[in-house]
């Protein structure tokens, strides 16, 4: 619900790539801000070329034109969540970074976008790595999907143990709080996938169904603080139709934390705000149908 006018909104400001399309990136980090009672505010970093099918291309803004759009908006506002996304080079990530500390910016959080769904690279190698070094030590969270996390940590992750491994290796790198989002590997349940994993290898191989075969599959997202792990799952909902939950997560996390949230509660009330806009997903485009936000 929106706040009136005399209830002052807390400043969100994303720094990301923009979807013309509508599903990813700016417009629904933006929509979310919205949603959650927040002012919206944004700093583009590449303006895309795509729509529900595909990535056809990028036109990438230089560091001087990010910095150029942010520091006005932190000259006049208090900003009270960042929410990165798609930064494509190493420059931009650079200049991101030396605002974040400088103007010792809080309730960050890090979308380490590297790939869209239709296969499109949104970030090349070299700046992926100065996104590691230099934002996850600066950020609060930091929310890899499995993909995103398999290529920050460089390795395959199939299982439970695997997500904590790389969860480890992710801490390793600077990021004191971690969530990487299971959607890619919808499991039976927790207790049910631990177990398999306690199977042998020829055991486990006999009873590790593909996903069409898990009954009532999960999604569930495990969220590192520290040495603490926590659980959020939902129903896994088989579609198509995923286009910008990632971005649309990770904005609900900064909102919830400008609203002055903790981060379980913040993950957990963004959690439920994603799996109901997928359910109730428009159905819209020839491609990956972008949530309801
Ligand atoms: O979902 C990753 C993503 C983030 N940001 C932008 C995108 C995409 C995927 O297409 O286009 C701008």
């Amino acid at each position: 619900m929106k706040k009136t006018n005399s209830q002052k909104q807390p400043v969100c400001l994303t720094i990301a790539g923009v979807d013309p399309s509508g599903g990813a990136g700016i417009i629904a980090d933006i929509k979310t801000f919205s949603a959650f009672g927040c002012f919206a505010t944004a700093a583009i970093a590449s303006l895309t070329f795509q729509n529900t099918q595909g990535v056809f291309g990028a036109s990438h803004q230089t560091a001087e034109t990010v910095r150029a759009q942010i520091l006005p908006i932190l000259d006049d506002f208090e900003v009270a969540a960042l929410k990165t996304g798609m930064l494509p080079t190493g420059e931009i990530i650079e200049e991101v970074a030396r605002i974040v500390s400088k103007n010792n910016l809080k309730n960050f959080v890090v979308d380490p976008v590297v790939r869209s769904t239709s296969g499109f690279d949104l970030i090349t190698d070299e700046a992926l790595k100065v996104l590691i070094e230099k934002l996850f030590p600066l950020s609060h969270v930091i929310t890899p999907n499995i993909p995103e996390a398999e290529r920050i940590a460089q390795m395959k992750i199939e299982s439970v143990e695997d997500i904590r491994q790389a969860a480890q290796i992710m801490q390793s790198f600077g990021a004191k709080n971690v969530l990487i989002k299971g959607g890619h590997m919808p499991i039976a349940d927790l207790e049910y996938s631990e177990a398999i994993e306690e199977l042998s290898s020829t055991e486990r191989t006999k009873t590790k169904n593909p996903k069409s075969e898990i009954q009532n599959p999960k999604s569930v997202d495990f969220l590192f603080m520290g040495g603490e792990e926590f659980t959020f799952s939902a129903d896994f909902i088989e579609t198509t139709a995923t286009h910008g939950t990632g971005c649309t997560f990770a904005a609900a996390i900064a909102a919830n934390l400008a609203n002055g949230k903790t981060l379980r509660e913040a993950v957990e009330s963004a959690k439920k705000f994603v799996t109901e806009a997928i359910r109730t997903a428009p159905n819209l485009g020839k491609g990956h149908s972008p949530i309801n936000i």
